[in-house]
């Protein structure tokens, strides 16, 4: 493969920074080039990985998009936008095609979880899943990990059940999101999510706790060994921690149990580096899959 050429915009931030030491583990080094806010930004690129904002990344596409070949956007802008592919690469690679031209990246929240109910799709008639999350601070940005330092932070030893807008419904924007995304990506248009979202005292990684309801009965043993199957994700029994995880690549399920009333009801407990699996990593694994498929000459 010809060396090619990888933008990232937004560099400066938690994700942009991530995202320079993802890239220098790409298989084969390519170019990787930075833009920041004062930058010229028409220059060729045959990636543009956007790690900005929903409004800079509404900004910059129409930019960046004449320019280069394939758009990767880690925010949540075009997560819901008819013909983008919302990607997690061990899912739904496949929803990319030779016609792509924007990949959005998921909220770092449903990651985990989402890659868990794939493995479990497999031999399951999955109908409902329960969640409620446990938000690592860095989740919300540079601004939310300055206002933690601070000692007299509302962060501080304080579980915080907005991410987000509250909307209409009562629901917040982050909760929403969480709805879309799983359905989206797992293309289960009607499988029923009730969310709850809270921001608790950790400065990195994102747990969940998720009641999940199929047609069938669970079989635990089986669910375990479909869960550790499943490329990315590691399920041995042991029970893991935001702080045990935290700087690394794989999303772990643990506390695994069957309802004692209802068999067809699984409980677990789900966490990843929100950072890393939930942001960066996911990013740097759609831009490997476009050089290997799709800009392999
Ligand atoms: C949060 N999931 O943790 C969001 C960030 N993308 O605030």
């Amino acid at each position: 493969m010809t060396t090619k050429t990888i933008g990232v915009y937004g560099a400066n931030g938690i994700v942009g920074r991530l995202m320079l030491k993802e890239l220098a583990r790409l298989p084969q080094a390519h170019e990787v080039k930075t833009f920041g806010r004062e930058d010229d930004k028409t220059q060729k690129v045959d990636i543009a990985v956007l790690c900005t904002d929903d409004a800079v990344s509404a900004e910059l596409l129409p930019i960046v998009s004449a320019q280069a070949k394939f758009v990767i956007d880690m925010s949540a802008k075009y997560r819901q936008t008819e013909g983008v592919p919302l990607v997690i690469p061990e899912v739904n690679a496949a929803a990319i095609t030779k016609d792509t031209r924007l990949i959005a990246s998921p909220n770092c929240t449903i990651t985990g979880l989402t890659m868990a109910l794939n493995a479990l799709k497999k031999d399951y008639t999955l109908q409902e899943v329960f969640f409620s999350s446990y938000q690592a601070i860095s989740g919300g940005g540079k601004k939310l990990l300055e206002d933690f330092a601070n000692p007299s932070s509302n962060y501080r030893a304080n579980c915080v059940p907005v991410i987000g807008s509250i909307q209409e419904s009562g629901f917040t924007s982050e909760e929403i999101k969480g709805i879309n995304e799983i359905r989206k990506i797992l293309d289960m248009p009607a499988i029923k999510v009730r969310p709850h979202t809270v921001r608790v005292p950790v400065e990195v990684s994102h747990s969940l706790s998720a009641t999940i309801k199929a047609k069938e009965d669970f079989d635990l043993q089986k669910v375990a060994a479909l869960l550790a199957a499943h490329a990315g994700i590691i399920c041995d029994g042991k029970i893991y921690t935001q702080k045990d995880i935290a700087g690394r690549d794989e999303v772990f399920c643990s506390r695994l149990r069957l309802d004692p009333e209802d068999k067809n009801i699984l409980y677990m407990w789900v966490t990843l580096d929100n950072l890393l699996k939930g942001a960066a990593l996911n990013g740097r694994q759609i831009a490997q899959y476009l050089l290997e498929h799709f800009l392999n000459d």
